[in-house]
């Protein structure tokens, strides 16, 4: 006769105890698988860089916001062009650049169309580089449609992040954003076509949870079609264990050709889309810092080098890729991760009582520190500050303001409204011209050359110790 089974919760050994050590080291895990992923973690996004080979031309949904011409916008700005490469290309520039970024540490594939429309090419690459540069991260992004059947593959090939982009759970909403999906060599229009699309990209999710391949969402926040409902769509990925969501805003113009574009749908503003990230925040993890890269982005997120790596120019360059030269870079920057952190620790508010919270603007080339001139800056990293905390909310794009060496008016104009919610702008330098004009419309400039926090926290001090003068002026008057 075969026993009954037996009772888990007393035959297991788990107590308090043991559940708490594990979740912790569950977490400790965690925290290592993402520890050198600029897109899965904040912290990395300072330090490490990420880039993409352009091998998947094909795609097999249509979404109102792309006209094909361009690259995936799912994963990139669109009216941007990649060269599409081999498999064989592709691991040469991986091979190549691991070896004049040592600090590149995951390579992912995003397009030009999706991925997964294109196996042979996307798992080929992989596996090429697997073999050869071990040390380096595997990251695919996908619309979904074709995921359930290759979350084995995936598994198998050691690819650790996957990102589906789910705009919507409701095949209503989805019939306003995808014309038609290419299913089983049939072309399905309308409702009948999304509600394919919407079930694969939930059961692929799925598939992935119980694979423990750590999985990223990205939605697209189209304003009147599904900035409400995502809310919703948040609610769905987190039961179903997605790690990270990234809410991206619609990036729309008639000069793209899409349809979205040619009809005028308007994407979110910048204060639009902050609010729907808290929204959804709770207890999930928002991603905040994404920059809606190009399918072949090279670098740190916020710096574009894929021209120093066309096609024509890598080609000729030898691979000069070494484990040993990579483990060391790799050891400085934690060392120097390490050092922030503590400093970031001192830091910490201890304050009890609420205190107003303002939004600055930092400039930045990387590595955690206001280290760049407002001239030069051609985005500003947006951080909220009250006398507890300092906390990265989003980024702002910018043309920037030195080009040809001078300062442009208009241009200053634009910036000035880019940024007109944040009352302080946090940069290594800045000219007298600039400084004048901000304090005009009510943002105060503020030089200095240190950690993020750190410069946030004095400017905090000097901007609250300012207020309260002036309201004790205007007060004894
Ligand atoms: Fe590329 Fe995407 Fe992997 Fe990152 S990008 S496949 S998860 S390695 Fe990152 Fe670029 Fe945003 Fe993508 S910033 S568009 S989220
Ligand atoms: Fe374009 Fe990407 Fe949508 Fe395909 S999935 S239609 S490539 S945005």
């Amino acid at each position: 006769m075969t026993p009954p089974p037996s009772n888990p919760a007393k035959n297991c050994g788990c107590t308090q105890q043991n559940l708490g050590d594990t979740l912790a080291s569950r977490d400790e895990r965690i925290k290592e698988r993402i520890a050198k992923h600029p897109c899965y973690s904040e912290e990395a996004h300072h330090h490490y860089a990420r880039m993409h080979v352009a091998v998947a031309p094909a795609c097999n949904i249509q979404c109102n916001y792309c006209n094909r011409k361009y690259d995936c916008a799912n994963e990139s700005r669109p009216g941007v062009v990649s060269e599409t490469l081999t498999p064989e290309e592709a691991a040469h520039k991986v091979l190549v650049i691991a070896g004049k970024i040592p600090q590149m540490t995951v390579v992912g594939i995003a397009g030009p169309g999706d991925p997964l429309a294109n196996p042979k090419q996307t798992f080929e690459t992989f596996a090429r580089i697997a073999e050869k540069a071990p040390d380096i991260k595997l990251c695919l992004s996908t619309n979904g449609l074709n995921l359930p059947d290759y979350v084995d593959k995936i598994k198998e090939l050691n690819i650790d992040h996957v990102t589906i982009t789910i705009n919507t759970v409701d095949p209503e909403i989805g019939a306003r954003i995808y014309p038609w999906i290419r299913w089983q060599r049939k072309r399905i229009k309308g409702i009948e076509g999304v509600k394919i699309l919407l079930e694969r990209q939930q059961e692929g999710l799925q598939a992935l949870q119980e694979a423990d391949i750590l999985c990223k969402v990205n939605s697209v926040m189209i304003p009147g079609i599904n900035d409400q409902h995502l809310v919703e769509v948040n609610r769905v990925i987190r039961e179903r264990g997605a790690f990270l969501h990234n809410i991206m805003p619609l990036i729309s113009a008639p000069e793209h050709g899409t349809y979205f574009g040619l009809n005028g749908q308007r994407g979110p503003t910048p204060k639009e889309l902050k609010e729907l990230q808290d929204r959804c925040a709770g207890d999930m993890k928002m991603m905040r810092h994404c920059r809606q890269c190009r399918a072949d982005a090279v670098g740190l997120l916020g710096e574009d080098r894929s021209q120093e790596f066309t096609k024509e120019k890598f080609m000729t360059m030898q691979p000069e890729y070494d484990t040993e030269q990579r483990r060391l870079a790799h050891t400085r920057i934690e060392l120097r991760k390490m050092e922030l952190a503590e400093q970031k620790a001192k830091l910490q508010g201890k304050n009890v009582k609420p205190t107003p919270k303002i939004l600055v603007a930092v400039a930045s080339k990387g590595g955690g520190l206001v280290n760049q001139h407002f001239g030069h800056a051609k985005e500003f990293l947006i951080y909220e500050v009250d006398g507890n905390s300092v906390n990265f909310v989003g980024h702002r794009k910018i043309d920037h303001y030195c080009q040809s060496g001078y300062g442009e008016e208009a241009t200053l104009e634009n910036i000035i409204q880019t940024i007109s919610d944040c009352r302080g702008v946090l940069c290594s330098k800045i000219g007298s011209c600039p400084q004048e004009k901000l304090r005009k419309s009510g943002i105060e400039p503020f030089e200095d050359y240190d950690v993020i926090e750190t410069v946030a926290r004095k400017f905090y001090t000097q901007f609250m110790r300012t207020q309260m003068e002036v309201d004790h002026a205007l007060h004894s008057n």
